[in-house]
């Protein structure tokens, strides 16, 4: 039996990686699963589009507005802080929660551009601290092949192989590195063992946490 949220709270679980490396396939997929163990669980992913400062932000990844790299992280951040709080009652309240994307993108991304790293992780301190990281590996070469990318803004090799270096140095004991190289079905797998090896034990007893470790 997989309890993940019996008589405790939810789990903070948080999908990371480059552009393309299959988190929305697998946030949908491992939705789906805990649903099917019994779980009380919801999709999020950041950035939120819909508030007033996700709009702000899909305007910009668009190339349809500029804005200063420290203006932009800002809103970022603002965009989780604006969720803080139902995400705080949400776990309390025994829901689980899969975000596609959380602080370490908004560090990565940001830092990528040149941005002192420090200063980056500043306005994410006091988010909740995830249980875990589900990062899915894969090389910007290989990220850049699945399809092409888009017209999005950060959508360019030379620029994700700088963003893989940042994600390198953000790496904490919250992490588990999956091989998302590998067909669907088989990262699938790998993503359902480490939740479930992971997210009982990680919640277990163990209050809520806040960035920045
Ligand atoms: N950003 C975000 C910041 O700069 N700061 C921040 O604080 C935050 C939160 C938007 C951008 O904003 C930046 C990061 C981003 O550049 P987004 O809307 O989440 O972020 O956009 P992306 O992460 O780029 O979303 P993508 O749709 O490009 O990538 P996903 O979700 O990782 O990938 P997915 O699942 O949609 O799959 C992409 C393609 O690959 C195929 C899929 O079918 C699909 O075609 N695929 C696979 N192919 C082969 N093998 C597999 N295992 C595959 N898995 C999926
Ligand atoms: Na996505």
């Amino acid at each position: 039996e997989n309890n993940l949220s019996s008589d405790s709270r939810g789990a903070l679980i948080v999908l990371e990686g480059l552009d393309r490396c299959g988190k929305t396939t697998q946030s949908s997929r491992l939705l789906s699963y805990l649903e099917e163990l019994g779980h009380t669980v919801e999709s999020w992913r950041f950035p939120d589009r819909t508030t007033n400062v996700g709009q702000m932000i899909s305007s910009y990844l668009a190339n349809k507005s500029h804005l200063d790299d420290h203006t932009i992280h800002l809103l970022f951040s603002a965009n989780r802080w604006e969720k803080r709080s139902l995400m705080e009652s949400k776990l309390k309240s025994g829901t689980t929660l899969i975000i596609d994307r959380y602080s370490y993108s908004g560090v990565a991304f940001s830092s990528a551009k040149g941005l002192n790293m420090e200063w980056c992780k500043a306005p994410e301190i006091g988010l909740l601290a995830p249980d875990l990281v589900l990062y899915l590996d894969i090389s910007p070469e290989n990220a850049a092949e699945r399809g092409g990318y888009g017209e999005e803004r950060y959508e360019k090799l030379e620029f994700q192989k700088k963003v893989a270096q940042s994600y390198k140095t953000l790496r904490d004991a919250s992490w588990k590195i999956i091989d998302a190289t590998l067909p669907i079905e088989d990262v699938e797998k790998q993503v359902r063992e480490t939740v479930l090896n992971c997210v009982e034990a990680c919640v277990k007893g163990k209050p809520l946490s806040e960035l920045w470790l």
